[in-house]
């Protein structure tokens, strides 16, 4: 009798366990699928631009646009643009107020470095006659 109720017992106490077990489980797994999700969506939402470092920023041009609608440096920062023209025509990647002249010749890269400065928002656009009017165009945050 005795022992037929200590045995009970233990396995009230193995049950409570495995739920509590299999709870946490889903939990986790619940948990990563919401953040999988916000990382998927974040992705998603960062297409268009380009995070600040001020390391080497990668910038391509495909089928007469700019890969980044928004580009973001630092001030002061010295930076390493590396220029990849997707394109079977030549383009140029150009900021007047900051005196950045970039030529990209057709189906190639080429680097060109920077020192921002300063703070404010730039326009960034192809000066290739009518490029510009087609939609090459995009916007240099220099962030203070
Ligand atoms: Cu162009």
């Amino acid at each position: 009798m005795q022992i037929s109720t200590a045995v009970q017992e233990k396995e009230n106490n193995w049950l409570t366990i495995l739920v509590t077990v299999v709870g946490i489980i889903v939990g986790i797994v619940l948990v990563g699928v919401v953040l999988a999700r916000m990382g998927l969506l974040n992705g998603l939402r960062g297409g268009g631009t380009t995070a600040v470092s001020p390391g080497t920023i990668l910038y391509t041009t495909e089928k007469m646009q700019f890969g980044q609608e928004v580009m973001r440096v630092e001030a002061g920062e010295p930076i390493t643009l590396e220029l990849d023209n997707k394109d079977m025509y030549g383009h140029s990647f150009d900021v007047d107020e900051l005196g950045w002249h970039v030529q990209m010749p057709a189906n190639d890269q080429v680097s060109a470095e920077f020192t921002a400065v300063p703070p404010g928002t730039y326009t960034i656009y192809c000066a290739v006659p009518g490029h510009r009017e087609a939609g090459m165009v995009a916007t240099l945050i220099v962030e203070p």
